[in-house]
């Protein structure tokens, strides 16, 4: 391995050969820059879709680099002790190089991106890719940048269906009292607080504990996850579909990072972020999209009872948030809001 110190020898020791040092290209000379092993963070790993998009970016980028840049995914947000919700800033201060994050676990440091959390906003699978896909996703990816991060490329989580152990969830009245996980941002809270349940804001390794022992009694969470966490063994016995918020995913690169590689390699990486991101969400909405519902039955087979909502059904939930919403409509700014309402309204329906 060349690196600056030992050209730096070369240069010095080898005094007399003063062409010595140029003999390393300079391809070399960069390379040099470049770490044995890039650090990816994942609040998620295997077998979940999401750590699946990880690997599958990681293997991409080996493959077409010729190995140059290795990528090892760190599952479970280890790098910040599990705290999903500093994520974010360990990428933009470099104690994380690469992640594929949650836009709610980034919502604390980047307010935009609860766009994403406002409940009843993207309402199916082509609301959700009018979203990201279109202007309302370009402007995102511009904002994230300005708050200091290199985007590469987007993913899905999926949308976030609401689970219990106490009953049939059909109604805002059905949640009256529940006591409920919810993820790191505020918006969350203020939702649940809306539909008369008592939300609870915790990480999702404390999620899981605490579902265990009964101090929550609720979580909301896509099928995929609910699978393969499990959750049915943690006394999650209803789950009910009601759509109300889907999370994509981003690929981003710390800055310092992103500057370090060479421009064919910067290429290499965003292009495997775009086609791991197209991977990925395939595999997240598996099951769960057009006629393929498998993934209901399967949630089914584990002793669940899986309600469906009627649009009619939907709107009294939607009816019940609206406080909610439109104060957040404020926090993340009133025109990319109605961007995004026109860019859904506007979908075409799969
Ligand atoms: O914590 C969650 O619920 C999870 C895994 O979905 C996120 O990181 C947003």
């Amino acid at each position: 391995m060349i690196n600056r110190r030992s050209l730096l020898k070369v240069g010095v020791a080898g005094g007399a050969l003063a062409a010595a040092p140029y003999v390393f290209s300079r391809s070399a000379v960069a390379q040099s820059k470049y770490k044995d092993e890039y650090k990816l963070s994942t609040v998620v790993g295997l077998p979940f879709p999401w750590g699946q998009g990880g690997e599958i970016f990681g293997n991409l980028v080996r493959e077409r680099t010729a190995g140059r840049i290795n990528i090892k995914m760190y599952p479970g947000v280890s790098l910040v002790s599990g705290d999903q919700t500093r994520e974010f800033t360990a990428i933009r201060q470099g104690v994380i190089d690469l992640a594929l994050g949650s836009t709610i676990n980034w919502s604390p440091q980047v307010r935009e991106l609860n766009l994403f959390s406002l409940p009843f906003l993207a309402q199916d699978h082509a609301g959700l890719d009018a979203l990201v896909q279109g202007d309302v996703g370009k402007q995102i990816v511009g904002i994230v940048e300005k708050a200091g991060v290199q985007v590469l490329g987007w993913g899905e989580n999926g949308f976030r269906e609401v689970t219990n152990s106490k009953r049939e969830i059909r109604t805002p009245a059905d949640m009256k009292g529940l006591k409920f996980r919810v993820v790191g941002s505020p918006i969350f809270n203020d939702t649940f607080t809306a539909l008369g349940a008592n939300p609870t804001q915790m990480s999702w390794a404390d999620a899981q504990p605490a579902l265990a022992s009964g101090a929550v009694e609720g979580q909301e969470n896509p099928m995929h996850i609910f699978t393969a966490a499990k959750l049915h063994t943690l006394s999650q016995k209803f789950v009910t579909r009601w759509g109300y918020v889907a999370d994509p995913l981003i690929f981003v690169a710390n800055k310092d990072i992103w500057a370090s590689w060479d421009a064919k390699d910067r290429d290499i990486v965003k292009q495997a972020a775009v086609d791991a991101g197209k991977q990925e969400i395939a595999i997240a909405r598996k099951g769960l999209s057009g006629a393929d519902q498998s993934m209901v039955k399967e949630v089914e087979a584990l002793g669940v009872k899986v309600t469906e909502l009627s649009d009619a059904e939907k709107n009294a939930f939607k009816a019940a948030v609206k406080p909610s919403y439109d104060k957040w409509v404020q926090q993340i700014g009133a025109d990319l809001v109605k961007k995004a309402e026109a860019a859904v309204a506007a979908r075409k329906k799969a």
